[in-house]
């Protein structure tokens, strides 16, 4: 049976007994049903690291010039800048639309104090790692990209010396997607045991107070999914999104269980390799990069929850005012880590800067895991539909290139 097929009857299968036992169940389904859960979750985190940073420099190193490095690299920038700030904008319309925070009114005497938003700068300097090896112990995402890409230029740029070193990460990077290859096997276990607890305990009487808020972000996601990836994936990737979405399904299956870009990016990165033509050089350098500063289904999240709090303190936004949450928003989201629940952590950057009061964030709170599954479910999609468009280019772009006559 295919591993996708196996992952989805665990996917359902913990939706079921997780409604069966209901809320009595959670402290049974916590104690002896979520541990294998966070096995799963474990495993991956142990495997993050040196993968990201092998097929990082591998990445790099196959793409062969630095010219061709940063051609790639400025597409794939400028698509997930784009597609992220579309995103939130189509989070910020639902929620006018469907006004989610009607019928709650609360007290605006709230006095907030927001997380300070980083300054632009700070996050661009703090990319840069003073110490490389700390950067990997702490599984700081964004520093090992930044280190596995300068290390991928200096070995492209050293030449036949270095052809050692690029064969070591290469191998290691081979290691590392076996490795995951074994993991996966554990796949529908661990996505039971990660569902299960989280649908006892939010049974579907809880939800009712906050669908619309749940309706609201599901709706945007599936929003971008069907007008943003399908029409970027026929006009910008060449291929027929049937095809796309059967094969990035056990990718998106993972993504909804472990609400963790990071540990379905082994997945992602099998999943485009093997079912949808990305080679490893393409999907080696888009899909890290993306895991870590493009999250589409988070920005939608921002969008929504943010309009979602002004509606709840009767706080009418200005337009100007949500031009800012569409800036805020697109940097929370670039900002974000692959982990669940960081998202939430973001909001509070989204709020603070258009003066709405952090005390709505409790209010979400509650259902942050059940939006997590969305959002991190569109964030990988997104790395993916980005990484077809990537290879797609490359492949235009090799086709049209006259080749060097022998
Ligand atoms: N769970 C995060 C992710 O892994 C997204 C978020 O929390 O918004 O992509």
């Amino acid at each position: 049976m295919q591993l996708s097929n196996k992952i989805l009857i665990g996917l359902v299968l913990g939706v079921i007994v997780g409604l069966f036992i209901g809320p009595e169940g959670v402290g049974f389904a916590k104690k002896w049903i979520a541990p294998i859960g966070t096995l799963f979750i474990n495993l991956i985190k142990m495997i993050i690291v040196p993968l990201v940073f092998a097929s990082l420099i591998v990445g790099a190193c196959s793409l062969g010039d630095v010219r061709k490095l940063g051609r790639i690299g400025g597409k794939t920038i400028s698509y997930y800048l784009v597609t992220t700030a579309f995103a939130v904008t189509i989070g910020i319309i639902i929620a006018l639309v469907m006004d989610p925070g009607e019928g709650l009114k609360l007290p605006t005497n709230a006095v907030y104090k927001g997380k300070e938003a980083p300054a632009i700068m700070d996050v661009l300097i703090n990319i840069i790692p003073t110490s490389p090896v700390k950067a990997l112990m702490d599984a700081n995402m964004l520093q090992i990209i930044a280190f596995a890409l300068f290390l991928g230029v200096g070995i492209t740029l050293v030449g036949p010396k270095a052809k050692p070193v690029e064969a070591f990460f290469d191998g290691l990077a081979e290691v590392t997607y076996k490795v995951v290859g074994i993991i996966m096997e554990v796949a529908p276990y661990g996505v039971f045991a990660l569902i299960l607890p989280v649908v006892a305990a939010n049974g579907p009487k809880v939800l009712i107070p906050l669908a619309k808020v749940i309706g609201a972000v599901y709706i945007g996601c599936i929003i971008h999914l069907a007008i943003t990836y399908t029409t970027a994936l026929k006009v910008l990737g060449d291929m027929s999104p049937a095809k796309f979405f059967k094969g990035i399904l056990p990718a998106q299956m993972i993504a909804f269980s472990t609400c963790s870009s990071s540990a379905t990016l082994p997945v992602t990165m099998k999943n485009t390799q093997e079912n949808l033509g990305v080679s490893k050089e393409v999907s080696s350098f888009v899909l890290p990069l993306g895991a870590t500063i493009n999250m589409d289904g988070t920005a939608i999240y921002q969008g929504a929850a943010a309009l979602f709090v002004a509606q709840v303190y009767g706080i009418d936004l200005s337009i100007s005012q949500m031009l800012v949450i569409v800036l805020t928003g697109t940097l929370a989201s670039i900002g974000t880590a692959g982990v669940p629940g960081a998202g939430l952590i973001m909001l509070t950057l989204v709020l603070q800067a258009v003066g709405l009061p952090l005390e709505g964030i409790a209010l979400i709170a509650g259902i942050d895991r059940i939006l997590d599954m969305a959002r991190t479910t569109l964030n990988i999609t997104g790395d993916a539909v980005c990484a077809v468009f990537i290879q797609s280019s490359e492949n235009k772009r090799a086709q049209s290139t006259p080749s060097v006559s022998a």
